[in-house]
């Protein structure tokens, strides 16, 4: 979105526009909640096993990067949210979305005039709900681009194709989107123009088309160009450069470029600082906005160190420059990436891996981003952690019988004001049951106690939100609820 300048833009003659919203978050800081906590009193018990934020749970990316003023994004694809694993890393610690592959022109409109949201609005939905920046990928770009588009032959006809199609596409997501990439991959890798229909049958110009047909759409976004190997000097980067320049020359919108980084363990261009730097200097936000880095699969130790490093020294590079507005990577965990399918033998890219583990990768990057690392030292800005009080929680119990055995679903629901980082839930079978296996949680059982405990991906429960688990059990003829139902060591109220 574009906001009031931080720094002296070379755009003036764009300026002002009404209704700019700040792109850059307020740092996160910490809040009054210790003095709304509730006195500790006589009725709060289990203490011990309530561990405050910093004990347990990594800070998520996202506030790590809103103290550095910039934001941490994700390549999200609506379809794999059924995921319980891949939507909670997606809710928790992204402050932009893009969708991966939602908003592009086959996806939005297939057929000439036909239009097609529902990718997209899933995705716009995503950001909105999660209180996320919405970023729009893209607008022209010669690959997924319905067939009909590509056998328009005639200029008139395909200008008109192209600025109806980002009239339809910027203008529904108008004032939701903070940044486009109106045209992606122009370029071939020698800095000539890369030869789509656009740069066949309307020339060189279609970029300046594209972008002021942008503005026009949506008056507020930042308009941006985008690009893979551009992330350090060369041919392909210099012509990107030249062309942002002469187009601010000209005075044609454009507020930033995008460096997609689809890296490779081990080589990340040493020119990356810089070259960020001189694009900066030309009065354009920079951000990295695709970034993995494949390694060899399956991968090695040493190969998942050294993208480590790789992921530490992107961030390091984005943080020395002002103008960098933060870094996208492209997919949530190694299970959901494009790199294998496209370079067979190679991939594990991403932060996270299949099983939706944190990766050496991960660490590393949280780090650079200067995350809490929830290693338990204490932080002296963490507000004190009140412990749990009995109806802290509240638990529905139901289970679904068979002759020797039922399955048990539970529902446990924090109904307290401030949010858990880990649970254990503890109840006593009635005689008679006993446990088989459990899921979405590490269930076991001590004579007649069970205890669950939170699995690594929803450990943390807002108040007011749910979790869900279950198991299956053995029974003799009772098939009822624990008569009483623990979280935390604070007894729920159940119902
Ligand atoms: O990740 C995207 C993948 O799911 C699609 O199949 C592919 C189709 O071209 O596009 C991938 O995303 C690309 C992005 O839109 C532009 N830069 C390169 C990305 C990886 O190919």
């Amino acid at each position: 979105m574009r906001d009031a300048p931080t720094h002296q833009r070379l755009d003036d003659d764009f300026s002002p526009r009404p209704g700019r919203r700040r792109r850059r978050r307020a740092p996160v800081v910490a809040t009054a909640l210790a003095a709304a906590l509730p006195t500790v009193g006589a009725a709060l018990v289990g203490a011990a096993t309530l561990t405050p934020a910093h004990a347990a749970d990594p800070e998520p990316l996202r506030d790590a990067a809103a103290r550095h003023g910039r934001t941490i994004g994700v390549a999200l694809s609506p379809g794999h949210l059924s995921q319980p694993g891949y939507a909670a890393i997606a809710e928790r610690e992204f402050s932009l979305v893009v969708g991966e592959n939602a908003m592009k022109w086959d996806a939005t409109e297939p057929s000439r005039g036909q239009f097609s949201w529902s990718q997209a609005d899933q995705v716009a939905d995503f950001a909105e709900t999660h209180d996320a920046e919405l970023y729009g990928h893209t607008l022209v770009w010669h690959s997924q681009l319905p067939g009909w588009v590509s056998s328009l032959a005639d200029p008139t006809d395909l200008r008109a194709a192209m600025t109806d199609h980002i009239d339809a596409v910027a203008g529904r997501y108008a004032g939701r989107v903070a940044a486009w990439d109106v045209v992606n991959e122009m370029w071939n890798e020698d800095g000539t123009r890369r030869d789509s229909v656009f740069q066949r049958v309307l020339g060189d110009g279609y970029v300046a088309d594209a972008l002021r047909a942008a503005r026009a759409a949506d008056p507020q976004a930042d308009l941006c160009l985008n690009d893979y190997n551009i992330e350090g000097a060369g041919a392909k980067s210099d012509a990107m450069y030249r062309l942002v320049a002469d187009l601010k020359a000209d005075g044609v919108p454009v507020d930033c470029v995008g460096f997609q980084a689809h890296l490779i363990g081990g080589q990340v261009p040493s020119t990356l600082r810089s070259n960020l730097q001189r694009f900066a200097d030309l009065g354009v936000d920079v951000r990295i906005t695709e970034l993995d880095i494949r390694v060899p699969t399956p991968a090695s130790s040493a190969s998942l160190a050294q993208q480590a490093a790789d992921y530490r020294t992107v961030t390091e590079a984005c943080l020395a420059v002002d103008r960098c507005t933060g870094i996208t990577v492209w997919g949530v965990d190694d299970g959901h990436s494009w790199v294998p399918d496209v370079f067979p033998g190679q991939g594990a890219a991403l932060l996270w891996d299949a099983s939706y583990a944190p990766k050496p990768a991960y660490t590393a990057f949280a780090d650079a981003w200067g995350a809490d690392p929830g290693d338990g030292d204490p932080d002296p800005t963490d507000p004190p952690t009140a412990p749990p009080a009995d109806g802290d929680c509240a638990v529905t119990w139901t289970a679904n019988a068979w002759s020797t055995g039922y399955t048990g679903s539970v529902t446990l629901t924090n109904t307290s004001d401030a949010a858990w980082s880990s649970w254990t839930l503890a109840a006593d079978l009635p005689a008679g049951q006993h446990l088989d296996q459990g899921w979405s949680a590490t269930w076991s059982q001590s004579g007649t106690t069970i205890t669950a405990t939170n699995a690594a991906w929803n450990g943390t429960v807002a108040p007011g939100a749910s979790v869900a688990v279950g198991y299956n059990a053995s029974h003799t003829g009772d098939t009822s609820a624990p008569a009483s139902v623990s979280v935390n060591g604070a007894t729920c109220t159940t119902g």
